[in-house]
């Protein structure tokens, strides 16, 4: 028995949640699978399969449109997620809460509703150094469409955001911060209830990107007062094609609605479209039914084992892998911030990432290699690429001992 699981939380049983899922029991090139790109995507459990599942096999129906029972029935599951994910994320009401396709849809949403109504030329709204492109890109379009000015801030050595630079950054012209709550790229967490705090204070609004908060820690919407956060279903073991928006009532009542068509409407005629309320203002088209079903039985698994109990879980297989890592030469890491969730980026001193990748996968080891759609922290740390091992509660500290031995073998092969 490892030492890790001693000292894990109460009950985690590692050995136990691994059997809940099927795709880790695979063997890759003839080795077992070793599944390190969780920031990627996360592994699904059973549960989730088995309720998609259940949908095609005996309740499939369109929702919101129908009497029948099949239609009610398929109505009542995907509505439950909502209450699922107000509880997850302790929203006020169901009704805040947009499903969408996944975090970068939500932020897209939110630059093209609330954006395009509120942000006029002259001005600003902060990013940072850390951000995924998916909290890069739709602002910058829409300062490219506004004349509007897109303020960075920089990170640290340790990759840690600057706040003393953030604090300067913020002005009268200030209308949003668009923040990372976790790092996909180098794992630090912000300080975003702070961050948010700064940002009202200077009288603009709060978008986080929760994509990587999602699976590791839990949310609070309410203490954190964020005014919007998306997050992806399938980085939090639900599937893919679904994700969350959570905006306050009071903002997305005033926010025009975005795509046009079915379910968003009350009433239509060739004079005038009434739109209907909150959250279906947002929600045009049938949706990913089956999808969200899938992130309520998500919701659910994590919630059983207690976010508390993952994250606790989780800082002790970062504090092992990092110790592990830093013992083989030439291996550095990359983002060695104070609060970090379990993301291990690195560089090995002459040899390319995807080398490096290719070796390990070869070993039924898989992890990212790349700039991890993050490519302004890359040239932050002036390198090209990494190679990240993004951990999950269901990882072990075998696992981990075996990424090091692969990495061993990879200096071997390419000395
Ligand atoms: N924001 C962050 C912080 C992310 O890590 C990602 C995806 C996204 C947004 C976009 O999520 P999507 O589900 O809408 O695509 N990050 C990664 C990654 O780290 N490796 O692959 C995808």
């Amino acid at each position: 028995m490892n030492a890790l699981i001693n000292t894990a939380p109460a009950g985690f049983d590692v050995a136990k949640i691994r059997q809940d899922f099927p795709v880790l029991k695979q063997k890759v090139h003839g080795k077992p699978l070793v599944y390190l790109d969780n920031a990627a995507t996360a592994q699904k459990p059973q549960s989730v399969i088995d309720a998609i599942r259940h949908f095609y096999e005996v309740d499939c129906a369109n929702i919101h449109r129908g009497v029948h029972e099949l239609s009610q029935r398929s109505t009542a599951a995907y509505e439950q997620t909502r209450g699922k994910v107000r509880q997850f994320l302790n929203a006020r009401t169901k009704n805040e809460l947009i499903f969408v396709r996944g975090a970068t849809e939500g932020i897209n949403l939110v630059s093209q509703t609330w954006g395009r109504k509120c942000v006029k030329e002259g001005d600003e709204i902060i990013v940072s150094g850390l951000e995924h492109h998916s909290n890069i890109v739709p602002w910058q379009m829409l300062c490219e469409e506004k004349g509007a000015k897109l303020r960075v801030i920089p990170v640290n050595d340790s990759g840690e955001l600057i706040l003393e630079e953030y604090e300067k950054l913020l002005n009268p012209r200030t209308k949003l911060l668009a923040v990372g709550h976790v790092s996909n790229a180098l794992g630090t967490i912000n300080p975003i209830r702070q961050m948010i705090d700064m940002a009202h204070k200077a009288g603009a609004l709060a978008l986080i990107d929760g994509a990587q908060a999602a699976p590791h820690l839990k949310i609070d919407v309410q203490a954190l007062d964020a005014d919007f956060y998306a997050l992806s279903g399938h980085k939090a073991f639900g599937p893919t094609g679904i994700g969350i928006l959570y905006g306050k009532s009071k903002l997305l009542n005033a926010m025009p609605p975005w795509q046009g068509g079915g379910d968003m409407i009350r009433t239509v005629t060739f004079e005038k479209t009434t739109y209907n309320e909150l959250p279906y203002k947002f929600e045009a088209g049938t949706p990913h039914i089956a999808g969200g079903i899938g992130l309520g039985a998500a919701v659910d698994y994590v919630t059983a084992i207690g976010m508390d109990r993952i994250a606790a879980y989780e800082h002790e297989l970062l504090v092992y892998a990092t110790a592990a890592l830093s013992q083989i030469p030439g291996l550095r890491i990359i983002g060695t911030a104070r609060e970090k969730a379990a993301v291990v980026s690195f560089v090995i001193e002459g040899i390319h990432p995807h080398d490096i990748g290719t070796v390990l996968d070869r070993m039924g080891i898989a992890v990212r290699t790349g700039h991890h759609c993050a490519q302004p922290i890359m040239d932050r740390f002036q390198v090209p690429a990494t190679t990240r091992a993004s951990l999950a509660f269901y990882n072990t500290t075998a696992e981990i001992d075996a990424l090091a031995a692969g990495l061993q073998k990879v200096k071997e092969v390419f000395s």
